[in-house]
């Protein structure tokens, strides 16, 4: 599992580029987003910084926590 904080999560659209840009990747990716804390769960055997410079295409500044 892991798990990023991506700021500006502000709706269903953002939440629906992230968990396509990571899907892309890894399609049996288990994505868990909360909108509150702006935190994102990913159970992937993708590797984080791919995973990072997809989200980062995306237009998102994922860090890994
Ligand atoms: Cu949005």
């Amino acid at each position: 599992m892991q798990s990023f904080n991506i700021p500006g999560m502000t709706c269903g659209h953002c939440k629906s580029t992230i968990e396509k840009a990571i899907l892309e990747l890894d399609g049996s990716a288990k994505i868990t987003i909360d909108m509150d804390t702006q935190n994102v769960d990913v159970d992937t055997q993708t590797d984080t910084g791919v995973i990072v410079a997809a989200l980062k295409t995306a237009g998102y500044d994922a860090s890994p926590i």
